[in-house]
């Protein structure tokens, strides 16, 4: 024993045993400050083991670049490296209590949305635990100033530093190849902030952020406003009026955007275990005061929910890689449906059940314009109210309401429910439909979380008749994506009854709901062919918001000039007549391979679709809507937007005056909660 603890000590006294000890150390007070300081969604063994391990590799390397050097400098520059990594991680800690997000470089550089000075309530925040992070610090002082490590300041063979280089390259190689192997896409799909620091670390999302800031922004620095003319001319030759007999019909309306998770267009009317799957969206569907279109297609790339929420509220595309609200939501200007609402007199808010950084929601949504942003951290929190991505829908929609009764009307609310989310999971008590039994595990559990979706839904509309709302107000539902990927044609086929389910199928799968639904509306089921890009000039025609000044790649469904030219992200399409994908072209109405076809008309449809998404490719990497300045529309300042809870909340009391627009005001301040009916066993 005595040996071991002779041999070990001997070990520390030379400089590659101190560079150990200190990555051990580091790794010790990270691991700590993960825990306990941040939020970071770790689930389940290898998450937690890649937790631990993930600041091994980036200290190895800094810290390893002190055997390098010799003499006591090399001990210095650990302690310095070592100091300077623990304050950034003080700072981190500190910014992450108030916006639950780390820091980047476009905070740092000071031009991004959030200029709320840190320094300021820095005092305020800080807790007496946050100091623990410079204890390993300490400790390597003190062992070094008492002596019981002595310095090693001999020169040591070049290959043991290029080594310990080489194994802290090798060791991040496998560290990302066990995070991409739990959550492949992570680099590329670019989805929350908090999901790179959980798998690779805090140091090696700072080169992540760096790497991708740098790129963005040099794209962006070259960009000029003249630029822009080749997309206004197309905006001009491409130009669909918006249809007349709608227009201004649902003016100054309060306007509910439900974004139904992962729903796609064929659970409408599906039956399964002698039930409709979703009678109370079924109704919505049928009812005359509906206008649903069963031609309309999801358009997203890998950003899923987050390029669903670009298209609708901005009409322009998502990115070939990566989520365009990660990459540049907090830097570009856009002209977004909050901010064009609350230029109209509109109170603006989004709704939605997971933490605020998820598709970097927190601060994209303040270049949209919206007013509010309540996640997470707005509602009461239990664990049984989660699964999944967030909270449960039936209670989601039900705290919900408590916010908008207090929201000063004509409000533009949009609430994005999650439930029915891959892997389509629900608990025992929430389940009131069997499993389908295709035998594929993905696909079977989808039609239980898809009913308690649309259970949700019918409490969440079963109130606002009951508060008067549904007179006062037009409700749009969307399914922002596939929920059944085309990795299940399998299953797919025992599903739909289709015989060998090919791409040509899963092509016309991507077909989602897309209802307005609003007291007096000229209703009924419209064939017309579209997408999630047409969504904002349809609205914008309904509420009687001129457009045609806008930069937007969609057109008003409505619209007898509308293109029913329906682009996918990577440049399939599907009209009324034509399905391409890859390069095959099928007819849409038989299905069939369209021999016919001939290869002028082939490549007018293909350009027209690859010339609509490298535009809007165009416009979001140049932040080009920057220089554009129409004179009905004024760009949104991010600074003058907080989604801080309590800050949001002061606001809202504001607003309870004896005038107040608001519904509760409106009740003499009387809260309209109790006549919201719910079922939820977890309320109980
Ligand atoms: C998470 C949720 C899911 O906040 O919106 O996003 P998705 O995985 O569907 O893109
Ligand atoms: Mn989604």
């Amino acid at each position: 024993m005595k040996r071991i603890i002779k041999s070990f000590s001997n070990f520390l006294n030379t400089r590659l045993g101190f560079v150990i000890l200190a990555v051990v150390l580091y790794t010790i007070k990270t691991v700590y400050a993960y825990t306990t300081k941040f939020n970071l969604g770790v689930k389940g063994s290898l998450q937690t083991f890649l937790m631990v391990i993930n600041p091994i590799p980036v200290m190895l390397l800094l810290f390893g670049l002190a055997l390098y050097m010799k003499g006591r400098k090399s001990y210095i520059f650990l302690l310095i490296i070592d100091f300077l990594d623990s304050v950034w991680l003080f700072s981190n800690i500190l910014y992450y209590r108030e916006f639950s997000d780390f820091l980047t470089m476009i905070l740092i550089k000071g031009s991004g949305s959030v200029s709320n000075n840190l320094g300021k309530s820095i005092m305020g925040i800080v807790e007496p635990t946050d100091f623990l992070v410079f204890l390993d610090v300490l400790v390597l002082i003190l062992l070094l100033s008492f002596r019981v490590i002595r310095m090693d300041v001999k020169r040591l063979k070049w290959r043991i530093p290029i080594l310990v280089s080489c194994l802290a390259a090798l060791l991040f190689g496998a560290n990302l190849t066990l995070a991409e192997s739990d959550r492949s896409g992570l680099l590329t799909r670019t989805f929350d902030n908090n999901y790179i620091v959980k798998y690779l670390g805090l140091n090696a999302f700072n080169v992540y952020d760096v790497v991708k800031t740098t790129k963005t922004s040099a794209v962006k620095s070259k960009a000029k406003s003249s630029d822009l003319d080749s997309i206004k001319n197309y905006m001009k030759a491409n130009y669909a009026k918006p249809n007349v007999e709608y227009s201004g019909v649902a003016k100054g309306k309060n306007v509910f955007i439900i974004h139904l998770e992962s729903f796609q267009q064929y659970l409408i009317d599906y039956k399964w275990d002698g039930q409709e799957v979703t009678p109370n969206l079924n109704k919505i569907y049928h009812e005359n005061n509906t206008l649903s279109f069963d031609n309309f297609f999801n358009q997203v790339g890998q950003g899923k929910t987050a390029d669903a929420e670009l298209m609708l509220e901005n009409s322009l595309f998502g990115l070939p890689q990566g989520a365009a609200m990660v990459t540049d939501g907090t830097t570009n200007t856009f002209q977004a449906a909050p901010a064009i609402l609350d230029q109209q007199g509109y109170t603006t808010a989004s709704f939605h059940g997971d933490v605020p950084s998820f598709w970097n929601r927190d601060n994209t949504y303040k270049s949209w314009g919206y007013d509010y942003f309540f996640s997470n951290n707005y509602y009461k929190q239990k664990k049984s109210y989660n699964i999944g991505y967030g909270m449960k829908d039936k209670i989601f929609l039900r705290d919900s309401a408590q916010y908008i009764q207090q929201l000063p009307q004509p409000f533009y609310a949009k609430l994005i429910t999650v439930t029915n989310h891959y892997p389509y999971t629900l608990d025992k008590k929430n389940q009131s439909i069997s499993k389908t039994d295709t035998g594929d595990s993905t696909v079977d559990g989808y039609v239980q979380t898809a009913k308690y979706l649309d259970q949700s839904i019918g409490e969440f509309m079963d109130w606002l008749k009951a508060t008067g709302l549904d007179k006062t107000s037009m409700v749009v539902f969307y399914g922002d994506h596939y929920g059944i990927s085309d990795n299940h044609k399998k299953a797919m086929s025992k599903i739909t009854g289709i015989k060998n389910f090919n791409d040509f199928d899963n092509a016309q799968y991507q077909r989602v709901p897309f209802m307005i639904h609003m007291d007096g509306l000229k209703g009924g089921i419209n064939h017309t062919y579209g997408g999630e890009i047409d969504v904002l000039p349809t609205l914008l025609n309904l509420l009687g918001v001129d457009d045609s000044n806008k930069i937007q790649f969609g057109s008003d469904l409505l619209s007898p000039e509308h293109s029913q030219l329906v682009a996918f992200r990577n440049g399939n399409f599907v009209s009324p007549d034509v399905t391409k994908v890859g390069s095959t072209y099928y007819n849409t109405k038989t299905g069939k391979v369209d021999k016919k076809i001939s290869s002028a008309e082939k490549s007018k449809l293909s350009n027209k679709v690859t010339t609509e998404l490298s535009l809007s490719d165009r416009v979001i990497n140049g932040d080009l809507l920057r220089f554009y300045n129409p004179t009905d529309f004024t760009k949104v300042d991010k600074k003058d937007y907080s989604y801080k809870k309590s800050t949001a909340l002061k606001k809202l009391k504001k607003a309870r005056t004896k005038n107040g627009t608001s519904i509760l005001a409106q009740n003499d301040n009387k809260s309209l909660m109790d006549l919201y009916q719910t079922d939820a066993p977890e309320l109980k």
